[in-house]
């Protein structure tokens, strides 16, 4: 048994690639202190068991010799996190040492402390390797810097500290926790691994959690990054590998010292990972190419200026305006396999932007397209914008209150028709499940990719305009993702006279949790 156990919660369904923190966590726990450490992820157990109560009653089995229990929070999972904490709190009596690390930990230390009295003792802020195994330790917490712990009944911060992020080898048995899963929508049957090589980004855009979580930005060391990799490769022969990095491309040298490091290995797995446009100039995009990266992740975000500067976009370097991310983002489609992301909606489009925003979408319909609601996460700017405009939903403000249901936005629009168009499109998912479900085999178009663009078209466009952006489609989607395409479009506009779906929507609703 392991005296510091590591898990992650996250819906089953929302699990595509694992976060990276955990096996950092467990190697430099069994690096640097005598305790032995355990990643046991909840999700990968739901996953498993197909049972929450099971998976839970699996950790809690293991509790017993532990003294340290690290749980990683992103924002959008931590009400889970929370149900864990207390159910497991119920099923074990007194709970081992709780830790809870990652971003959204570090935005709001106090208040989720405050929330999660008699369930979590101490808050680690930003990369939090060291203290992590300070706590294990035994170091008294007021001399661990970049921590929230409780003394009595209040609730202390200890000093800060600009702290960089680990750089030893990630263990390869931790490491191995980084394999994409075979359930994975994104890329269940490659093998395909997660790692990180570069911390951070220096753009701040007002909504984006990871300048806050790191502090500056931070090259891990190629050769180590290649090392730990080859441990893996050697066992799996890795088809794919996953940079998690913000902004991959921001030091370019070190992606070219990377891919050399990698190839000294023997490592020839394509790669995939997160750029910042302005990073894709002509002669980059062309050595991008030759260092196999099967496809970039790219932020388009706003398609309007007037949007880009209420969400404080930041456009750095050449990129002046969306006009001139346009040219750029032109070329690297033309060059190399993207997903493009777009945020969409937010409070303050226009049906005009949201309109535009699909045809933007519409124009890379080759590409693989994702959109996602604005995420007004605590500590960044916009949360605050938005809430000082009186924005924010009153749930927003109690993220262990959130509940992950689809239909339940954190803030309030502006203009009513973008409400109910967010609705809809949320309704549309629904039925995209449940057409899934009903014609298992038959439907490839989630794993290109493309489905996302296709609910995005069929919420905005009037039937006639549907049809032609269709025949758009056709000209770069196979037969079979086309068929799969129409026959949904006809299909679905029956869903809502039909009592399974509108069953099995209620139930989507509200058991989402
Ligand atoms: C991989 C990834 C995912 C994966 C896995 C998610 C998961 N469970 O973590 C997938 C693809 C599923 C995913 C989905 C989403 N993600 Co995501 N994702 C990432 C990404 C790119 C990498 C995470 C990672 O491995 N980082 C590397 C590790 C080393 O860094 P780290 O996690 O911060 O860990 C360090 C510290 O935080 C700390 N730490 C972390 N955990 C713990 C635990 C303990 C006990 C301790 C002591 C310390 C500690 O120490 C670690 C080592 O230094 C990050 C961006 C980024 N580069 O971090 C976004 C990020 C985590 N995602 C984010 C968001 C918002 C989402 C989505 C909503 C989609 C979106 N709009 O981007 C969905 C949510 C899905 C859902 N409902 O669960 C935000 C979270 C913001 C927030 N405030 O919570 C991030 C930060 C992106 C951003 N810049 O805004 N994501
Ligand atoms: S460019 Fe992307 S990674 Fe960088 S701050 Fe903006 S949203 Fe975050």
């Amino acid at each position: 048994m392991s005296n510091v156990i590591l898990t992650n919660i996250m819906k089953v369904r929302d699990y595509s690639c694992a976060p990276v923190s955990l096996p950092i966590l467990a190697s430099y726990v069994e690096h640097n202190t005598e305790a032995d450490a355990e990643i046991f992820d909840m999700t990968l157990e739901m996953a498993k068991t197909q049972s929450y109560k099971k998976s839970l009653r699996n950790l809690e089995k293991r509790l017993d010799n532990c003294e340290v229990l690290g749980v990683h929070t992103i924002t959008p999972n931590y009400y889970l996190v929370v149900n864990m904490l207390r159910g497991l709190k119920k099923i074990h009596g007194k709970l081992p040492t709780v830790v809870l690390g990652g971003p959204h930990a570090t935005a709001v230390p106090t208040i989720t402390l405050e929330q999660t009295k008699g369930l979590v003792d101490v808050i680690v802020i930003g990369p939090g390797e060291r203290q992590l195994a300070e706590i294990v330790r035994g170091t008294p917490l007021e001399d661990i810097p970049n921590i929230a712990y409780r003394e009595g009944r209040k609730i202390k911060l200890s000093k800060r500290k600009l702290m960089e992020p680990f750089d030893e080898k990630i263990e390869r048995k931790f490491l191995e926790f980084c394999m994409t899963p075979k359930f994975s929508k994104r890329m269940g049957k490659l093998k395909e691994l997660s790692d990180i090589s570069r911390y951070s980004c220096p753009n701040q855009c007002d909504y984006c959690s990871c300048v806050r979580v790191r502090g500056g930005t931070f090259n891990r060391d190629p050769d180590i990054v290649a090392e730990e990799i080859a441990e893996i490769n050697d066992r799996k022969k890795l088809e794919n590998i996953i940079f998690v990095d913000d902004n991959h491309f921001l030091d370019f040298n070190h992606a070219v010292a990377l891919d050399k490091a990698l190839k000294e290995q023997g490592i020839e797995a394509s790669k995939t990972t997160y750029a910042d446009l302005d990073t894709l100039t002509k002669s980059n995009l062309q050595s991008i190419k030759k260092m196999n990266y099967h496809a970039l992740f790219v932020g388009r975000d706003f398609v309007t200026n007037r949007l880009a500067r209420i969400y404080g976009r930041r456009l750095a370097g050449r990129i002046r305006d969306v006009e001139s991310e346009k040219k750029i983002l032109d070329r690297a489609a033309r060059t190399i396999p993207l997903t493009i992301s777009y945020i969409i909606p937010a409070p303050h489009y226009t049906m005009e932007e949201v309109r535009k925003t699909v045809d933007d979408m519409c124009d890379y319909c080759w590409q693989g397209i994702r959109y996602g609601i604005l995420s007004p996460q605590p500590g960044t700017k916009i949360r605050e914008k938005l809430r000082k405009e009186k924005l924010l939903n009153s749930w927003a403000a109690n993220c262990d209150k959130m509940n992950g249901r689809p239909l339940d936005f954190t803030f309030r629009f502006l203009d009513k028709d973008v409400e109910t168009w967010a609705y809809s499109n949320a309704v549309e998912e629904i039925k995209l499940d449940y057409y899934e479900k009903s014609h298992k085999g038959t439907w490839k178009l989630l794993n290109f990719g493309k489905a996302n663009l296709l609910i995005a078209a069929a919420i905005t466009y009037p039937d006639d305009k549907l049809d032609s952006c269709m025949n758009r489609f056709a000209k770069f989607w196979d037969e079979e993702q086309i068929s799969a395409s129409k026959d949904y479009l006809k299909v679905s506009k029956t869903y809502m006279k039909d009592k399974d779906f509108v069953s099995f929507c209620k139930k989507t609703i509200k058991n989402y949790a």
